[in-house]
């Protein structure tokens, strides 16, 4: 067993000043048991604890580390950049450079704003559709995460007529009165709720592959219907591609399923590591967003200059050729191993992967949904994680998260991380 105590030191310090102990939920261990690793340090493929335990690290910090841990080029724009101050809150050329790059590998995002989060995005996105069509309804998917917005933190109501009610404390209904989280991959009850709701509705906001319920593609011609629907009812229809943008190819999920939408909230790499996020999308639709209209929106460091760095070094090395292929071809290894070692061992599992994020569900049938997603052994998932962990490999402490492979993970390591899943659905009566 690996040595945990000064982990568990830093997390008693820790319990007594942060709820959790943590700064955010996800990062407390509490879905798969024992405390959560502090982290000293990390590079490349490799991430290591406060007691010097090394890991191969599948979560990259959920997103964001597409070129993996502290890349050299990254973290001299960043020296670069703060050695000529950190933030002037006035704008910068740097914004600039990160904007176009943004637009030339996103073509329907004909004008951005930069925020300093992805759910700073996803806020600004829904306020600006509110603003635009002067419509009050939003309509989102049950299990596809948003970030922290109020009116998206809701359960979807029983059936299709009763709206969201507030999945967290401290959101009024009020907030959550116009809100209608429908199933994911389920085109016909879309269709039903937009044949009765259509021309009150502001926007469908969506992940274009969901994420945050395990990795769950679109099935085909979803996509096609929300877009089909909202042109048709004058509704925008928002891609969430806060972990799809850039993750999935430099165009990211439009550009992998061919379907435009009128808005794209983006986040985790356009910053490379560091906090950016950004909307963006067609320029008429952008026009209302102040000073030019009347959506009001703002932020202290928002397109700030050391995280822009970040992101548009990042991005520069995205654009590499054949940068996407190699990831490809890595996050297939490490699928194909992970399935064979799950069958070879008679586990119970689904799996599921598109580009370079994977997943592997603890249930024998499809996953579609949310609802499929929920009746994962999530105990048999947490087995697998502390197995995986004990032997060196980090995949995320949740059944409903991503697993994430980078260009620094080497062939090696996949290969290291396929045998150690071959241990851990052996023994941990997965
Ligand atoms: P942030 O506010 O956490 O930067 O982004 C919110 C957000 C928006 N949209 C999508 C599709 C997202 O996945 C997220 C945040 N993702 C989670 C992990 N699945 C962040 C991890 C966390 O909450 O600590």
């Amino acid at each position: 067993m690996h040595d945990k105590t000064k982990s568990q030191q830093a997390h008693e310090r820790a319990l007594r000043l942060m709820p959790g102990g943590v700064n955010s939920p996800v990062r407390a261990f509490a879905a798969v048991g024992g405390g959560p690793l502090f982290i000293k340090s990390a590079r490349g493929a490799h991430i290591t604890d406060l007691d010097g335990n090394a890991y191969i690290d599948y979560v990259g910090s959920w997103g964001p580390l597409v070129l993996g841990h502290a890349d050299e080029d990254v973290v001299a724009a960043i020296a670069a950049a703060a050695a000529r101050g950190t933030s002037y809150g006035a704008p910068t050329e740097a914004e600039s450079e990160l904007a176009e790059m943004i637009r030339e590998c996103v073509p329907s995002i004909e004008k951005v704003r930069m925020v300093n989060s992805g759910t700073e995005a996803t806020m600004s996105a829904i306020r600006l559709a509110r603003g635009y069509t002067g419509r009050g309804i939003v309509i989102k998917f049950e299990g596809c995460y948003h970030g922290h917005v109020d009116a998206l933190l809701v359960r979807a109501g029983s059936g299709l007529a009763t709206f969201g009610t507030p999945s967290s404390a401290g959101v009024p209904e009020s907030v959550t009165r116009d809100t209608l989280a429908l199933p994911y991959n389920d085109a016909q009850k879309f269709a039903d709720a937009m044949k009765k709701y259509g021309e009150r509705v502001a926007c469908v906001i969506v992940e274009p592959v969901a994420g945050n319920m395990g990795l769950i593609p679109p099935k085909e011609g979803f996509l096609e219907a929300l877009r089909e629907s909202c042109t048709r009812h004058g509704a925008l229809l928002i891609f969430d591609e806060v972990i799809t943008g850039f993750r999935l190819g430099l165009g990211g999920a439009q550009n992998l399923f061919g379907v435009t939408p009128d808005l794209t909230t983006l986040g985790k790499i356009i910053g490379g590591g560091l906090p950016v996020g950004a909307y963006g999308g067609r320029a008429e639709v952008m026009a209302s967003i102040s000073p030019e209209g009347p959506v009001y929106q703002a932020g202290t460091l928002s397109g700030n200059p050391v995280a822009v760095a970040a992101g548009t070094a990042t991005l520069r090395k995205l654009m590499r050729e054949g940068f996407y292929a190699e990831l490809e071809s890595r996050a297939a290894a490490l699928a194909e191993g992970l399935e064979s070692a799950a069958h070879a061992a008679g586990a119970e599992t689904r799996h599921t992967r598109v580009g370079s994020m994977l997943c592997t569900f603890f249930r024998g049938g499809e996953v579609r949904d949310f609802a499929d997603a929920r009746k994962c052994d999530t105990a048999a998932y947490a087995r697998f994680f502390r197995s995986m962990l004990e032997q060196g490999f980090y995949f995320a402490p949740s059944q409903f998260e991503t697993a994430f492979v980078s260009a620094a993970h080497t062939d090696e390591d996949i290969a290291r991380t396929v045998a150690a899943a071959q241990e851990a659905f052996a023994t941990s009566e997965t």
